[in-house]
């Protein structure tokens, strides 16, 4: 048995607002949310057997309370609705996905997490399921998924390129892709008011600390290995400092992109007196 863990059921109990309605008995109602307006069909709480406290880190109990959340996401999405997983553990995900993949050809996923939650049992050093739901969803890491008791339901529905991922800092050696990076920059990704002198300047883009946080970034994950920095044009720009102002910006984003850092770099040899 692989170590598994979720987060276990000893947590307060929750003290629902007034306004807040529940209804697990019935089939779903049909409310209009309170404040909002929002149309809210509730399919009622998914009830959970018991599971022995010897048992809550097993991965029977995970998949059999997955493979429910997967039933009811599929449903509700086959009726029509937008659905509403609401829940402690990301193991969850791991169903909900699943369950949508099941109702909707293909879903693209984006995962917003400070974490990649796509460890598999065997590279996991905690144990925890909620750090592992992509692995169990992805088509590229089948081989690398041990079969686990419970999870026979569960195929895998994403391919790597259908999710992305947003707020992640946070990922253990193992969940890295070990793939080369090449970042093709155009300088008209910059607001115009950055990067005038370019052909086609569009309103409404980045701002300096953005370009300069994604070039540094991809310094940082030392897979950068091709660079194109484009659209660069000194003969446009409807003053004088047009030129300039450009092209000092590209060679800020080139040098970010090779390690050059905002703060300013340290003397070699500094020392603290
Ligand atoms: C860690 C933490 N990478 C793990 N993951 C968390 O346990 O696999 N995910 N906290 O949200
Ligand atoms: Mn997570
Ligand atoms: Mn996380
Ligand atoms: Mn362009």
């Amino acid at each position: 048995m692989y170590p598994l863990k979720t987060v276990h059921p000893s947590v307060p109990p929750f003290h629902p607002p007034s306004h807040f309605k529940f209804s697990s008995e019935s089939h779903f109602s049909h409310e209009p949310f309170p404040h909002t307006g929002c149309s809210v069909f509730d399919y009622g709480d998914l009830t959970f057997e018991d599971v022995p406290r010897a048992d809550w880190n097993t991965s029977w109990s995970v998949a059999c309370a997955v493979h429910q959340v997967a039933k009811a996401v599929c449903r509700v999405i086959r009726d029509g609705h937008t659905c509403v997983t609401l829940g402690g553990d990301h193991s969850l995900a791991l169903g909900s996905v699943f369950g949508h993949s099941l109702a909707q050809q293909n879903p693209a996923v984006i995962w917003v997490d400070a974490h990649a939650d796509v460890n598999t049992p065997l590279t996991s050093r905690t144990g925890n399921l909620h750090g592992q739901p992509v692995a169990f969803l992805l088509h590229e890491l089948q081989d690398k998924i041990p079969s686990l008791s419970g999870f026979s339901w569960l195929s895998p529905c994403l391919s790597a390129r259908d999710i992305v991922y947003i707020g992640l800092r946070d990922v253990d050696p193992a969940e890295h892709s070990k793939r080369s990076i090449h970042l093709s920059f155009d300088i008209d990704a910059f607001d115009p008011s950055l990067a005038p002198a370019t052909g086609t300047p569009v309103p409404g883009g980045l701002t300096l600390r953005e370009g300069l946080y994604i070039a540094e970034e991809l310094h940082n994950s030392g897979a950068l290995s091709a660079l194109d920095l484009v659209e660069v044009n000194p003969r446009l720009g409807s003053d004088p400092n047009a030129a300039d102002v450009t092209l000092d910006l590209a060679m800020d984003v080139i040098l970010s992109c090779l390690g050059k850092v905002r703060e300013g770099m340290h003397t070699k040899g500094y020392r603290l007196p």
